[in-house]
């Protein structure tokens, strides 16, 4: 189970579906895809399972603070957190970043992965600049809350305070003991799900892109990206991003009927055509893949309004 896909956006698209399992899948149909194109493009079917490798990768999490504030500690924990490895799309791999706001060196680079960022009770001006650089992919740990104030209640309301100035989720916990590790669990999980997504978003623009030695390969590929478990999978990354939150969080439920997913098309043209140029392209895979939802559902593929761009 999902604990955080649950809740999450995409699993109004695939609803039945965890995670991991769709991991599987995925990983399953670029395989045969690959081993389907082999003996007439090998080039082409290796930039297939390049894609699939790259989808499969341990999803990246870095600790990252100042020195002192119990990186190594965290990532120990977060390392022998059963319950985190249990629940991720695929295995995940912690790494603790080297210190920040050392004199004379350079601070890490938070690009490209997801960030635990250690905070103690005071906080200083690099923790806010490490942040910033990382919002959208950061969760802040107020680290040895079990020496924050008088109690736990002060720590959890300290952290309170830092998220309101960082704007960003912040959670107190104790990496000695292992409170407050639900939490960070929950919040990683988040951006984990969101990194795995990322990567889903890749596979069609990098298969199109792959260059091909004769039609054979790119029929398949094109075959592929056409099948309605691409499609859905493309309309649930699209409700995964950041860019299409509100308007997903707007829409209708998921669909039960033709009916009901009709009108999701028709909400989704009509929003669609109204978003900003940066979403538009998610409100248009997630249209795409109501249209695919009302034919499953009963639609006639054959009417005139079914029309799949
Ligand atoms: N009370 C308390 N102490 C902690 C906690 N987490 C870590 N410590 C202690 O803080 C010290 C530093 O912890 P580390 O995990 O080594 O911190 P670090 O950020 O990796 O340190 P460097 O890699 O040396 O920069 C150790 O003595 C830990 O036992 C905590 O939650 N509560
Ligand atoms: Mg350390």
């Amino acid at each position: 189970m999902d604990t955080a896909g649950n809740s999450s956006r995409w699993a109004r698209m695939v609803p039945s579906t965890s995670l991991s399992a769709l991991a599987t899948d995925t990983i399953g149909a670029l395989d045969q895809l690959a081993e389907r194109i082999r003996s007439g493009d090998a080039d082409l079917a290796d930039a297939v399972e390049a894609v699939r490798d790259e989808l499969g990768a341990p999803l990246e999490v870095a600790v990252a603070g100042r020195a002192g504030v119990g990186r190594s500690r965290l990532a120990d924990m977060l390392r022998a957190d059963v319950s985190l490895a249990a629940t991720a799309s695929g295995p995940i791999s912690v790494t603790e970043l080297a210190a920040f706001d050392v004199p004379g060196a350079e601070d890490p680079d938070l690009r490209e992965r997801c960030v635990v960022y250690v905070v103690v009770d005071s906080i200083r001006e690099a923790d806010r600049r490490a942040v910033s650089g990382a919002h959208g992919r950061v969760v802040v740990a107020l680290n040895k809350a079990d020496l924050v104030g008088d109690g736990w209640g002060d720590a959890e309301r300290r952290a309170v305070e830092i998220a309101e100035d960082f704007g960003v989720p912040t959670v107190a916990v104790s990496s000695s003991d292992g409170r407050g590790g639900d939490g960070v669990r929950r919040e990683i999980l988040g951006l984990l799900e969101a990194q795995w997504w990322r990567r889903v978003e890749l596979i069609g623009p990098v298969l199109e892109a792959a260059p091909s030695i004769d039609g054979v390969g790119r029929d398949a590929i094109e075959d592929y990206l056409c099948s309605d478990e691409s499609v859905l999978l493309s309309g649930a990354a699209a409700m995964a991003s950041p860019l299409s939150a509100g308007l997903v969080d707007a829409s209708p439920p998921p669909p039960q009927t033709a009916q009901q997913a009709w009108d999701c098309v028709q909400w989704w043209t009509r929003h669609g055509g109204e978003a900003t140029e940066s979403a538009r392209p998610a409100c248009t895979s997630i249209r795409r893949a109501y249209l695919r939802q009302w034919a499953r559902l009963g639609g006639d593929r054959s009417a005139p309004v079914a029309t799949d761009a």
